[in-house]
């Protein structure tokens, strides 16, 4: 958008023909205490996701998985992410009944420039935006409303709060953000660069996950669940839609068993939706995919014994 009005524009790549993703317009945070300016408190925030993005399925995660369900109020954009951007379709909009998220992007602020992302929370309090970046909202859901909830957990577990933190960043570059590299790379080197840090990466992953169950240690954290949605997405559509094609996950014994380990824990398959992902990102990147087509196929069975009960026990 620019100045409150609807532009299309797809961003391109930059001039070595890399994909650069756009920072996030608005960083507004949830406390406890309520002194960032935005309180945790009961059916306040509203959250607009897509159920293809990874990092929206990055909060529902945390909001499933924390049990914040009936505290944090969610609504979906249609798959079909097209002209006017993210729409609501039948879906509606329940908070403020708009027709498309860019509605409530003006409606924050009719003079907003920026793009017009998911996952976006709202404040129905103070009638604003509060962010529209998946790494804060997680973080907050994780620490800022546990006085809320009968019996509380945390992802980011304080006491290896550094080590999440560095996990979670040396996933992001190669592989969240990498996947994107790839499939929107507008260059050769560009594209090459992108697919040799990414299956270098996986590979050291899969090396990692022979020796432990989680990526740091016993325990499910937080950088588990900011990996698996591009590890859910990645043979579906990565591997085809994004050029990611050197080696399939099922091709990694370990991680493709660590993303089954993943998907059977409870809660974790509520918050995926394949048939919604493929739809999306087959048909809304008109740039690489023009024709729109979705592949049909490959056939994935998440429910297969994952056998990782025992890795990296005596
Ligand atoms: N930094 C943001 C990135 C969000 C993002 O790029 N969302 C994509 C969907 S996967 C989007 O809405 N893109 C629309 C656009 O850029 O026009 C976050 O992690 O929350």
């Amino acid at each position: 958008m620019i100045d409150g009005e609807w532009v299309e524009h797809d961003l391109g790549p930059d001039a070595h023909g890399r994909f650069i993703r756009a920072a996030a317009k608005f960083r507004g945070r949830i406390s406890a205490d309520g002194k960032t300016g935005f309180k945790a408190e009961q059916g306040r925030y509203h959250l607009y996701i897509a159920d293809a993005c990874g990092w929206c399925h990055r909060t529902l995660l945390f909001r499933q998985l924390l049990g914040l369900e009936e505290v944090i109020s969610v609504s979906r954009v249609e798959p079909l992410m097209g002209a006017q951007g993210w729409e609501f379709g039948d879906h509606g909009d329940p908070v403020l009944g708009k027709s498309r998220l860019s509605e409530v992007y003006a409606e924050h602020d009719p003079k907003y420039t920026g793009r017009v992302t998911v996952p976006t929370l709202w404040d129905r309090k103070t009638h604003r935006i509060v962010t529209n970046e998946s790494s804060d909202i997680i973080r907050d859901f994780d620490s800022a409303f546990s006085g809320l909830l009968a019996t509380p957990r945390r992802f980011f577990l304080p006491e290896i709060a550094d080590e999440i933190d560095a996990m979670i960043d040396a996933n992001y570059h190669p592989v969240n953000n990498g996947v994107y590299r790839c499939g929107f790379a507008g260059s050769q080197q560009a594209y090459d660069e992108a697919i040799a840090q990414l299956f270098a990466r996986l590979d050291a992953l899969e090396s990692l996950l022979g020796r432990q169950r989680y990526l740091l240690g016993e325990r499910l954290t937080a950088a588990d669940l900011c990996l698996f949605p591009t590890l859910y997405r990645f043979d579906s559509v990565y591997y085809i839609h994004f050029k990611c094609c050197v080696r399939q996950l099922r091709d990694y014994p370990n991680l493709w068993a660590y993303t089954r380990d993943i998907y059977q824990t409870p809660g974790v398959a509520k918050t995926c939706d394949m048939a919604s992902t493929r739809a999306h990102y087959y048909a809304s990147h008109e740039s690489i995919h023009p024709r729109r087509l979705v592949p049909s196929g490959p056939e994935i069975d998440f429910l297969a014994p994952h056998g990782r009960e025992h890795v990296g026990t005596a």
